[in-house]
């Protein structure tokens, strides 16, 4: 899509700290960190919500899940906690209409989430 923000950090145009790349999905820093941790995987196509993936998108799915657990992994938080979160649509918090991953941690965290 040529107005979203985070195909042009798929295709380059916006740079960004890029944590990690594959041939499906990127993942790189939030500009707006919530958490000591706060690192954004998203696919390369353009999917807007979650209500737009198919039971095709399964894997893909799976795989920004997987690559949210690497990360954690690499930042050392995997043993004292994290959140993987997807937001969908405006009442949920969604401001980018790209699908993305929040990985989130780095400090205690409260819930309910706000
Ligand atoms: P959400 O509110 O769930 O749609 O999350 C969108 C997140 O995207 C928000 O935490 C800030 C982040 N963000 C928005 N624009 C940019 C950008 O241009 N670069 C980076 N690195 N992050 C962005």
């Amino acid at each position: 899509m040529n107005d979203c923000i985070f195909c042009k950090i798929v295709s380059g145009k916006i740079k960004t700290e890029i944590v990690y790349s594959d041939d499906r999905v990127v993942a790189f820093e939030d500009s707006n960190p919530q958490a000591p941790v706060h690192t954004l995987i998203i696919p390369k196509k353009h999917v807007p919500t979650m209500n737009d993936l198919e039971e095709t998108d399964g894997d893909l799915l799976g795989h920004l899940m997987l690559i949210g657990k690497q990360i954690a992994k690499e930042k050392k938080i995997e043993d004292k906690g994290y959140r993987l979160v997807l937001n969908t649509n405006r009442e949920a918090g969604q401001s980018v209409f790209h699908i993305h991953l929040h990985l989130l941690g780095g400090r205690p965290m409260g819930w309910p989430p706000g």
